[in-house]
């Protein structure tokens, strides 16, 4: 029995899987004397430092857990469960951390985006139980803006580089604490926990290599395009430019908790499921969307990503649904991020035209709750051929594919209701708006490539990058792994994204990243999965 420390910030239903999928039950913490009676105790922590700590005090909790840490039992903080064992966070500078390991949460002052977010591997520093079955190349899942800052070196487990070197994870005796999720970071993750529930009395053991510098992998990511069909079972479809059928019948490429569990075994990064009728239907009443996700995360360890009618919503009955609401339900049912589009255009035309923002917009209210990390902004541009920069008051570009009439820019028109309707705001505005209203990531298509297998439209990609400090997942286009080497390489995009290729298992998932390996930072695939 497992005792699992929720402090009511956040989605932990991918820890409790992850733990079950081991073979063990989990029991939550409904007052301090659970805290103190616990065998094992996992505390993952979401959320801000500061509302942790208070939600801690207020509960009386911090007492039971300094008892139980100082008695050394067995203790896994994860991430923020991590950071709250040290004793104030610059997050919030009033709040006093739990203070069991001397030292201060820092922010990261680095060169690079923040959050750090992504697969980066980890540099041990001492022998540990934990360690067993790890050769030392493998790399976990973090999201974090904040690293601890021990004053005891002592204490240091692993360290991560990321434009600088960081804390990754630090134990003491029975207590250990990591920055990364082991719950979202596939079969290495889960022989971490597994290493923590079932073997932390095992002698302590070096992994056989450490990396002399961890890089943060490129990420490899499966979008899964989900509708009801004719008949109104829910499948995967996949659009030639966004047209979904094929002779008048929607195109059925499979189903998609089956599909999302081959993807995560044949090495996928990260898998998004896009609900692409969800600008007409409304989420919270398509249940069978929020059943996927729960039957997804049950089975499937990287990070999920859901998008498709994030927004405010009256039904028929004329009962008023927030966006948050909406995601809020999205986290509880397992997904780690919510993706938006249409609304986040209609947000930005708004933001343009009153000069103001309300804070009160799907963008603001979700990344304030639940962290910029978990909010991307799904991009539905389509190119628009002009004469002369001078032509439209939007975002131009001199492009090196003309147009039909040998023009020599173009702009990227933003679309909603999956490429219906064009507006008049263009990708690069919208994505430096989204920006600044507190988006975590942009999730790039293109309606000119999706589809095509004609490769990443690089100019879009790279006018985007250049426009914005997130992260960006280049898609649409990806025709074979050489594409993925270019958009890596040509661009600075952080992740690449495909649907067609994976789905008609032209080029699988362990095809692509064996391409890759050695020339970009990958994670590497495992074992045993189909590469030709
Ligand atoms: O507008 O917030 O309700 O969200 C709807 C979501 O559904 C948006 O993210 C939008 O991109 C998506 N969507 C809507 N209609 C379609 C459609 O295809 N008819 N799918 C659609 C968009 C785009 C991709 C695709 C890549 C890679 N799919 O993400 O997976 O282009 O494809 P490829 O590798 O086969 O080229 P809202």
């Amino acid at each position: 029995m497992v005792t699992l420390l929720d402090y009511g910030a956040g989605n932990v239903r991918s820890v409790v899987n992850a733990i079950q999928s081991l073979g063990h039950s989990v029991r939550f913490v409904q007052s301090p004397e659970d805290i103190l009676s616990a065998k094992k105790l996992v505390f993952p922590g979401v959320g801000a430092f500061g509302a942790m700590m208070r939600v801690l005090r207020n509960k009386g909790f911090v007492e039971p857990l300094l008892r139980y840490l100082e008695a050394d039992r067995p203790f896994l903080g994860i991430c923020l469960g991590l950071q709250a064992l040290f004793q104030g966070s610059e997050e919030d500078p009033g709040e006093e951390g739990l203070g069991f390991f001397k030292g201060m949460v820092r922010r990261f002052r680095v060169n690079l985006a923040v959050p750090h977010i992504g697969w980066n591997g980890i540099k041990p520093r001492k022998p540990s139980a934990l360690f067993h079955g790890l050769d030392g190349e493998e790399k976990f899942y973090f999201v974090h803006s904040y690293h601890v800052d021990p004053e005891d070196s002592e204490v240091i487990l692993t360290t991560t580089d990321y434009g600088r070197e960081f804390v990754s994870a630090v134990q003491k005796g029975r207590v250990a604490a990591v920055q990364f999720h082991p719950e979202k970071s596939g079969s290495v993750g889960l022989r971490i926990l597994k290493n923590f529930l079932e073997a932390l009395e095992a002698p302590s053991v070096l992994p056989a290599k450490a990396p002399a510098r961890t890089q943060l992998a490129k990420r490899i990511i499966a979008c899964l395009d989900v509708r009801s069909n004719d008949q109104g079972d829910l499948v995967v479809t996949k659009g030639d430019q966004y047209d979904v059928r094929e002779k008048g019948v929607v195109r059925n490429l499979g189903k998609p908790v089956e599909l999302a569990r081959r993807y995560y075994e044949e090495g996928a990064d990260e898998i998004t499921f896009l609900n692409i009728t969800g600008f007409r239907d409304f989420p919270l009443k398509d249940l069978p969307m929020l059943e996927v996700l729960e039957r997804t995360s049950e089975k499937v360890f990287v990070p999920l990503t859901i998008g498709g009618g994030i927004r405010d919503y009256v039904d028929k009955d004329g009962t008023k649904y927030s966006a948050l609401q909406v995601a809020s339900a999205y986290f509880r049912s397992g997904a780690d991020k919510v993706s938006i589009g249409s609304d986040a255009v209609l947000i930005v035309e708004d933001v343009r035209r009153t000069g103001k923002t309300t804070g009160r917009s799907a963008i603001e209210t979700i990344s304030r709750l639940y962290g910029s990390q978990a909010v991307v902004i799904s991009i539905d541009p389509r190119r628009v051929y002009v004469a002369s920069p001078r032509e439209v008051p939007h975002h131009v570009l001199e492009t090196q594919i003309p147009g039909p009439q040998g023009e020599r820019y173009c702009w990227y028109q933003c679309t909603i209701k999956g490429g219906r309707e064009g507006r008049p705001v263009d990708a690069v505005t919208l994505a430096r708006v989204c920006e600044e209203l507190g988006a975590g990531e942009i999730l790039l298509n293109c309606i000119d490539r999706d589809g095509t297998n004609l490769g990443f439209d690089l100019e879009l990609i790279n006018a985007v990058k250049e426009a914005v400090t997130l992260p960006v997942i280049a898609s649409s286009g990806a025709g074979c792994a050489e594409h993925f080497l270019e958009v890596f390489t040509q661009t600075r995009a952080e992740s690449a994204l495909a649907a067609g290729i994976f789905h008609r298992n032209e080029v699988p998932i362990g095809a692509v990243k064996a391409f890759l390996r050695g020339k970009v930072p990958i994670r590497p695939t495992p074992h045993g999965t189909p590469q030709r």
